[in-house]
């Protein structure tokens, strides 16, 4: 079978999350680093690969896949990962918690649209750190308290990580970057902790895989 390619960036969450779901499924995988900064995203090249003009894109078996919560649900399926229970409950519970991440703290901390924003406010000094902090602290904290209604052992839901730690832990890396507040946030801090404890996660992290 032809290995696995990720188009991915050091630093981008939803790449993040595929190295670590990559590695927690034990698939060998080689990174195609697509520099976001460098936009390299917006080159033909890639908006054929993905014509949102995003990252990652992910070629497995056969496929060319984009969406990050798309692929992790593709590779729970296709490798019985066990990312989500399958009580519809339950599974509905752990859903949510992975969204209020993935779906609504990180795309307004997306490069393109805090871009935006430092544009049409005159890229005043420090607006970027602001618009962050507005955003990705409120958004923890309501995960914070969205992660009383399960037991951590250690994980978000459990004893073994699952979608919810999955798209944590790209988030926490960001809200340290930016100088995020995350202090008075024990639950979080105990499953950052125990993920960065975690071999998938720790050689999924950016600095691990920061182009030379
Ligand atoms: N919903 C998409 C989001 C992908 C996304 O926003 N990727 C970011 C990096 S984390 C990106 O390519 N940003 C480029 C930009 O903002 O210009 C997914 O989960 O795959």
């Amino acid at each position: 079978m032809t290995e696995a390619v990720l188009y991915d960036y050091w630093r981008s969450s939803a790449s993040y999350r595929m190295r670590v779901a990559l590695n927690l499924a034990g698939i060998a995988f080689t990174s195609v680093p697509v520099d976001l900064v460098a936009k390299e995203h917006k080159t033909p090249e890639h908006i054929a690969r993905h014509p949102q003009g995003l990252v990652p894109v992910l070629e497995i078996d056969g496929l060319r896949l984009t969406q990050s919560l798309s692929m992790l649900d593709y590779l729970d399926r296709t490798r019985t990962m066990g990312l989500l229970p399958e009580d519809p409950a339950r599974r509905a519970a752990q859903t949510a918690l992975a969204h209020a991440i993935a779906v609504d703290i990180h795309p307004v901390c997306n490069l393109q649209v805090v871009a935006y924003a430092a544009e049409i406010t005159g890229n005043r000094e420090g607006v970027r750190e602001d618009w962050m902090k507005r955003f990705i602290r409120p958004g923890l904290q309501a995960v914070e308290t969205m992660l009383g209604g399960f037991e951590q052992s250690p994980f978000c839901c459990g004893d073994t990580p699952g979608l919810a730690d999955i798209c944590l832990m790209p988030q926490m890396y960001n809200a340290r970057r930016w100088g995020v507040e995350v202090s008075d946030l024990p639950r979080i801090l105990a499953i950052e902790a125990a993920c960065a404890d975690h071999p998938a996660f720790a050689a999924a992290h950016p600095d691990r895989c920061r182009p030379a």
